[in-house]
Order: C-alpha cells, then sequence, then structure tokens
C-alpha cells in the first residue's frame, strides 16, 4: 500500500488514542505495540475482505493447511513489511520520538508449535499469500504454547508459556462461524425413512469451537489469507447441563495446552480429542463455506484442497466422510471418492517411535463414529486389495492391525497424494518405510522438498545482507529467488568480499552484545561463530558436537599454547519434558561450558554458549551471525531440516552428513563449499542389516576418542556424575545407537579443513557468497508453487497479484 510519514503518524496517534484515551507519547510499549497493531489491522481490512469476497465471487479452489502446530514468530514487522509499508512505520515513529526496535521486540513469539514441522506450516502461510494462492491455516490456538525453557544449575526447567496474557492483537474472535464438535457418548444407526441409515447420538458432549482468525498478508500484493485458529468453550445453551465446574474445565482442557513432545509418539486421550477438535471444526466450517459457492457436493474436490501436516489431522478423511455419508446423504462410493480426491498427506519423520497409532479402544470410546467409518474403510481396503495384491501385502497396508489404528496407514489409503519433504526422505518412504504401500499406490508417492521464506530469514532478520545483494544484482531477487544466483558472478570481487565479511563480523558483533547482555558471558566476535540449533533429540547428535568440543578442550590442556582456531560453540535446543536422554545431554553440554569459558588456559579458543528457550526470534537473531551450520544427523534420521537452509542463505558454511536436505544442499552448492562428513544413509542401513556395528571396538581403538569419552566419567568435568555416565554407557555399553562414535573421526577431520579455511578469510568469503547465491531454489514460495500446480491444483490469483513485479520462473 502507498502511505506517507504524516498520513502514518496521524493514524498511529488517533489508533493509540482511541484504543487508550491517552496522548501517544504517555504509553508503555505494551501499549504502543497495541496501537500499531490495531492500525494495521485497520490498514488491512478492506483488503481481507476483498480476498474472501474474491474468493467466492469467482468460486476459486481454496486449500486448507490442516496443522496441530504453527510456529508464526513476531508478525508486527513481517506484516508491515509485506505490506510494503516498513520503513514509513519505522521513520513516522521515529519522528513521534517513539523507538520502532523496542515496539517491534516488545511482541510474543506466539509458541504453537515445537519445532521445524510448525516453522514450515507457517513459512508456507507467507508463500501462498505472497503467490497469491488461496490458502488458509486450520489450527488449534492453545492457550499455553510451548513450554519456556530455563537452566538451573544447567538443567532444563520449564516454566508454563503463557502467550495470551496481554491478548493478540492479530486475531479476530469469530463467534459467527463457531460449530459445535461432539465428541464421546454412543451412536446407533436407524431408518431415516428414506431407505438409507442415519446415525443417533447419545449423551456425547458437544463443545464450541470458536474460530480466531488472524490475516496471512502476501508480500507486495492485496492477497490476504487467514490462519483460523480454533478455541474450545461451553457452549452457552449447554450451560446449565454442565452443573460442575470441573466439567467445564474439562472442555476447556482440550485448546489449553501444545503437546511438547515432536519425537516420542504416546496414546493420550487429551491428544486424542485436541486432534479430532482441529478436525471437527475445520471440516464443518469448510463443507460451511462451500455451500457458498451454491455448486453440487461431487464439485467439492474441485473448489477444496484439504492438506494433512503429518498424520496428526488425519481424522479428516474419516470427519469428511461423516458428514458426507450422515449430513449430505450420499452413498459411501461417493463419499470416498470425493474424500480421496480433496485429502493430501505430507509425512515428516522417518523415525519409528513418532508414527501415531491410536488404540482402538480409546478411539471407539472417544470417537464411536469415526471408528465406525475407519473400520469400514479398513474392511473395504482388504475386501478390494486380497484378491489384486495377496494377504501379505493387503495385511501390512491395513489400517487397524493388533488393536491399534495406524493413522499414516489411513492418510495414505484416504487420499490422493503423499509425499516426504526432500528428496533422500521420499526415497526412502517409497523404498523402505512404506514400500508395501509404494507399490500398492505408486501414483500417490512424490517428494516435495521443503522450503523457507526469505523474506522472515533474510529480508527481515538480516537487512545489511539484504542491502548489499541489492546493491550488487538490483531488486529482482526478492520476488524471484533464483535471481540469487547472478550473486555468483562476485566470487572474484574483492569489494563484495570484503563487504561481505563486514556484514557477517556486524551480524556477529550483535549477537556477541546479546550474548553478554543475557548471559554474562564475552565472546570475540572475530572468533568463528559455529551454530547448532534444532529441538534436542539423539539422532541429531549434539552430544556429537559436545564430545568435538571436549577433544579441543583436552588438546588445550595438554598443550596450552596450541595454536588453535577460536571459537564459539553456540548452541539452541529444547529438550522434550519426559525425553530424559536429551535433557541429560542438555546438563552435560551446559557443564562442559561451565568448565572451558572459566578455564584460563582456554581463554579465546573456546565458548561456550547454550541459548535458554530457543524458538523463532531467537533463532532470527542467531542465524546472521552464523559461521558454521551444524546439520549433523544421523544420515537417514532427518527428513530434511529448514534450519539449514535458513544458515545458509545467510551465508552460513554447512558442516553436515548426507542427510535429509543437506543432500539437495550439496547439490546446488557443491561439495568443495560445504564440510560433509560421515556414513551414509547405505552405509547406516548397511550396519542394521548386518548388525556388526561395535562401538565398543571403536571406543578401544581409538585413544583419541578414548580420551574424549572418558572425560564424560573420569571427573574431568564435574557435577555430571549421572548425566556423564549415562551419555557414556549409551555410547559404549548400549552400542550407539546413533552411530556417534563411528562418525566421531571424519567430523574431527571436516572441522579440520573448517578451521583452515577460516584462516584464509577471502576463501571463506568467496564460499559464503556461493553459498548465498545458491539458496534461491530453497524458498518456500518454489515448494509451494509445486504443492500447488501438482498436489492442490489451485490457481495462483492474478487479480490479487498484480502488484507483483515477477512471476516465479523454477530454479535450473
Ligand atoms: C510428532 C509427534 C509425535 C507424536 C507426539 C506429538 C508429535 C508432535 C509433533 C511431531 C512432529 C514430528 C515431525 C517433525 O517435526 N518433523 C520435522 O519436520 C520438518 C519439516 O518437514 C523437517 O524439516 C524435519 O527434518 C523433521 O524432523
Amino acid at each position: 500500500m502507498s502511505l506517507s510519514v504524516e498520513q502514518f503518524k496521524k493514524d498511529y496517534k488517533k489508533s493509540f488514542e482511541t484504543m487508550f484515551v491517552n496522548s501517544y507519547d504517555e504509553g508503555s510499549v505494551d501499549q504502543q505495540f497495541h496501537a500499531l497493531g490495531n492500525l494495521v489491522r485497520t490498514y488491512i481490512a478492506d483488503e481481507w475482505r476483498n480476498a474472501r469476497q474474491h474468493y467466492i465471487d469467482k468460486k476459486v479452489k481454496q486449500v486448507y493447511y490442516f496443522s496441530m502446530e504453527f510456529l508464526p514468530g513476531r508478525q508486527l514487522k513481517s506484516n508491515l513489511y509485506n505490506m510494503g509499508i516498513l520503513d514509513t512505520a519505522k521513520e513516522g515513529l521515529e519522528e513521534l520520538g517513539l523507538d520502532f526496535k523496542t515496539i517491534a521486540e516488545s511482541e510474543v513469539d506466539p509458541g504453537l508449535g515445537n519445532g521445524g514441522l510448525g516453522r514450515l506450516a507457517s513459512c508456507f502461510m507467507d508463500s501462498m499469500a505472497s503467490l497469491g494462492i488461496p490458502g488458509h491455516g486450520s489450527g488449534i490456538r492453545y492457550r499455553y504454547g510451548l513450554f519456556q525453557q530455563k537452566f538451573i544449575d544447567g538443567y532444563q526447567v520449564e516454566l508454563p508459556d503463557n502467550w495470551l496474557r496481554n491478548g493478540n492483537v492479530w486475531e479476530v474472535r469469530n463467534s459467527n462461524d463457531a460449530v459445535i464438535v461432539r465428541i464421546g457418548g454412543n451412536v446407533w444407526m436407524r431408518p431415516d425413512g428414506t431407505g438409507g441409515l442415519e446415525p443417533v447420538y447419545e449423551n456425547t458432549k458437544n463443545i464450541l469451537a470458536v474460530p480466531y482468525d488472524i490475516p496471512s498478508i502476501g508480500y507486495n500484493n492485496v492477497s490476504i489469507n487467514t490462519l483460523r485458529l480454533w478455541s474450545a468453550e461451553l457452549p452457552p445453551e449447554e450451560e446449565d447441563k454442565y452443573f460442575s465446574i470441573e466439567e467445564a474445565e474439562k472442555i476447556k482442557e482440550i485448546t489449553e495446552v501444545l503437546y511438547p513432545d515432536d519425537s516420542n509418539y504416546e496414546g493420550r486421550l487429551l491428544r486424542l480429542k485436541q486432534e479430532y477438535f482441529l478436525v471437527s471444526a475445520g471440516v464443518q466450517s469448510i463443507l460451511r463455506h462451500y455451500k457458498k459457492y451454491n455448486l453440487p457436493r461431487k464439485n467439492i474436490p474441485d473448489k477444496i484442497a484439504i492438506h494433512i501436516n503429518d498424520t496428526h489431522p488425519a481424522l479428516v478423511i474419516p470427519e469428511l466422510m461423516r458428514i458426507l455419508l450422515d449430513e449430505e446423504k450420499l452413498s459411501w462410493d461417493k463419499a470416498w471418492e470425493i474424500t480421496k480426491k480433496t485429502c493430501s498427506y505430507t509425512n515428516h519423520t522417518l523415525l519409528r517411535e513418532a508414527m501415531e497409532t491410536w488404540p482402538v479402544d480409546m478411539v471407539k470410546e472417544l470417537l464411536p463414529r469415526m471408528y465406525q467409518i475407519i473400520e469400514e474403510i479398513n474392511r473395504r481396503h482388504i475386501e478390494k486389495k486380497t484378491p489384486l495384491y495377496g494377504r501379505r501385502l493387503t495385511n501390512s497396508t491395513s489400517i487397524i492391525q493388533n488393536g491399534q489404528i495406524h493413522m499414516a496407514h489411513l492418510s495414505i489409503i484416504g487420499s490422493h497424494s503423499i509425499n516426504g519433504v526432500a528428496q533422500l526422505h521420499s526415497n526412502l518412504l517409497k523404498d523402505e518405510v512404506l514400500a508395501d504401500f509404494a507399490e500398492m499406490y505408486p501414483y500417490k508417492f512424490n517428494n516435495k522438498t521443503n522450503g523457507i521464506t526469505q523474506r522472515r530469514w533474510l529480508h527481515l532478520a538480516n537487512p545489511e545482507l539484504t542491502e548489499l545483494i541489492t546493491d550488487n544484482i538490483g531488486p529482482e531477487w526478492k520476488t524471484n529467488p533464483a535471481e540469487l544466483k547472478v550473486l555468483k558472478g562476485y566470487e572474484k570481487s574483492d569489494e563484495v568480499l570484503e563487504r561481505l565479511a563486514e556484514v557477517k563480523l556486524h551480524n556477529k558483533q550483535r549477537l556477541a552484545a546479546y550474548i553478554q547482555e543475557h548471559t554474562g558471558l564475552k565472546v570475540d566476535p572475530t572468533a568463528l561463530f559455529d551454530v547448532q540449533i534444532k529441538r534436542l533429540h539423539a539422532y541429531k547428535r549434539q552430544h556429537l558436537q559436545a564430545l568435538h568440543i571436549l577433544d579441543r578442550y583436552l588438546q588445550i590442556k595438554e598443550n596450552p599454547e596450541i595454536d588453535m582456531q577460536p571459537r564459539v560453540f553456540i548452541f539452541g535446543a529444547k529438550a522434550a519434558p519426559s525425553y530424559l536422554y536429551a535433557k541429560q545431554i542438555i546438563k552435560v553440554i551446559n557443564a562442559i561450558g561451565e568448565v572451558v569459558n572459566n578455564d584460563p588456559d582456554v581463554g579465546d579458543k573456546i565458548k561456550v554458549v547454550f541459548f535458554e528457550n530457543y524458538g523463532v526470534s531467537l533463532a532470527e537473531k542467531i542465524i546472521p551471525a552464523a559461521d558454521i551450520s551444524e546439520q549433523i544427523s544421523l544420515a537417514g534420521k532427518e527428513a530434511s531440516g529448514t534450519g539449514n537452509m535458513k544458515l545458509m542463505l545467510n551465508g552460513a558454511l554447512t558442516m553436515a552428513t548426507l542427510d535429509g536436505a543437506n543432500v539437495e544442499i550439496r547439490d546446488y552448492v557443491g561439495e568443495e563449499n560445504m564440510f560433509l562428513f560421515g556414513l551414509t544413509t547405505e552405509e547406516v542401513y548397511e550396519y542394521y542389516r548386518n548388525g556388526t556395528y561395535s562401538s565398543r571396538e571403536i571406543y578401544e581403538s581409538n585413544p583419541r576418542l578414548k580420551r574424549a569419552l572418558d572425560a564424560l566419567v573420569d571427573g574431568t568435568i564435574p557435577n555430571i556424575e549421572e548425566e556423564g555416565r549415562v551419555l557414556f554407557d549409551s555410547l559404549i555399553q548400549y552400542n550407539d545407537e546413533y552411530f556417534v562414535l563411528k562418525d566421531f573421526d571424519s567430523f574431527i577431520e571436516a572441522q579440520k579443513r573448517a578451521d583452515e579455511l577460516y584462516r584464509d578469510k577471502k576463501a571463506w568469503s568467496q564460499k559464503s557468497l556461493i553459498n548465498i547465491a545458491s539458496s534461491g531454489p530453497f524458498s518456500a514460495d518454489y515448494t509451494i508453487q509445486r504443492y500447488a500446480d501438482e498436489i492442490w491444483k489451485a490457481q495462483p490469483q492474478g487479480e490479487l497479484t498484480e502488484n507483483r513485479v515477477h512471476s516465479f520462473d523454477e530454479p535450473i
């Protein structure tokens, strides 16, 4: 939008004064933030309404992205930026004597997700709006987000995340669109008088699902989509039925808190309630909206695409069937055809323990009608497939096995597409984990490599680098990310390389100041910043990095005069509260930090910083300052990774195994511009097959590694008697599930190459430049374009995107 600074100032004052009945210069920072957020809302109100109306008028196909998690990050800056008025607002506020930075940082960061899966959903929201694709999010408005992490004595402690304390300026409560979700009770079928059957529900619990709508504003266009988050409430007409407060509390409990585990599936009743609550509210609301199109029901798949983000919302499939059968009175075959054509599913994990299954008894009791429908889907699957594929394949693909409902099986059978999130991951799904399904439904399997929004992760997080790029190659890359490759032409320009090094140094200085302010630790901004930021999990191998640090420390102790490239090891990671081993790794790393940070022999050679409460906002500060990006999971375990893409985009060099999207990063950037090490997926699978791995043998034959491992248990690092021992035993006694010992030598060797390269400032900057220049293909805009073309068949809305400067050519 076009807006003068003068007009903005006038509008801001008015917004503040009507909201707080006070002069604009007398408010708190929080009030300033709310006045500004409110103003943004009024600015976009018409466009938001227009976009919604446009979709209805033109009867366009709309995408609904169902996800139990969204991690949008702070939205003020990103909204202003996408609207094209960020600089105007900054200038206006400054002229009013207000500090934009302070205001922006006062915004809470909604932690409605665990990690990669939730952040991906939010990057996708940004890309859908920016491409003008009618695509909405459907999620849960958790009263409490992911816990706030603190360290006490080096141990993780979890505190509740009361993110709604001061309200949420971006949301609109749409009570008009509330729907009822029924759980529990009994259901039986009776003749409906027209020759069919209808379900009769008895003693159900009725829950009011109230949507809170948040705008998702496109970049440089007038396309505004909706993130609809559902909240559970007591239905007003039933208030007197729930005579006890506990009953009422039980209802609200459904949307009370996000489950903080992202790897270990646990069949908790409340989680199942959450999943059905999201699904039922979302599907009802979509079909209600569809009625506005006045089209026959058979056209649903032409106008609606429902995407299932991992299996968590897989009940979409039986819920859509329920409505089509019970309420719309369609035949099974017609309903099934519509459901399959409407739904698509993304798998996000290769870990067996993260695959969702629900006990039959639990589903029967909580969701009796869902169970009947799932059972019938399963029965028909077996009936139809047995003659075609035989018993073995039919059994292994069936939805109900040994009293458990396999949600991935339901998702594949009930949708027309299943994709993985990086090429390697998609191949492993097809060839290993879900091979039986791939044999039955080869046409359903496809890959959609993840992507990230460069707007948040570069334009906004790293304005200096953004300026450098634009100064040299012009602004075209901002709307056409493949254009970033033009930067490669500057590989030999001393001027550009020096400026790039300077920008990195500035970002590191800012991060160093932040570290000092928040941890009291002083770090040298000219040291190499080595960054590992992601959830804490054994397969991600933060403990491999811990052993690396110990190895360096022991070298220094042996020879305090040693010439060693100074490094700052930076970690950010939350462990699931119930994941004891992950918490023990946190304690061990903190304990190592305590020793090395305070040992005068070490000085600046090693510093260890473990940030508390890692999340989107911290990532925005750390990523622009990274020299090395640690992507060191055991090959074959990380589905994709997206932090790897963000760090590369900001000029970090990747230290990586050939896992997830690292493989594609290698393909684009070239292996000479990163540090590869470790076992390949094939080698890992080979070990699984022949069972010959012996970590003890490695321990006993590798004195350098032995020394680092022994330091966990010999008192070198105090205060980890228990944690050090657990870690040690897991790696030696219990044969090192994630092959940490096997990869240690090649990791250390790759780190040495990094040190050597870092000494040659120019060579490092060259590689950094090539990394930035090669990261265009990882724009989520491309990923979304592929989802839209190949899975959803959804069209960008030209009328809403005419401001756009460029079309999105595919990267080569
Ligand atoms: C799993 C579970 C398991 C049951 C309990 C609750 C719960 C909650 C979340 C999850 C999600 C696990 C899957 C996940 O986050 N995968 C990550 O997805 C990223 C985006 O595709 C990808 O980059 C990461 O490699 C992958 O680990």
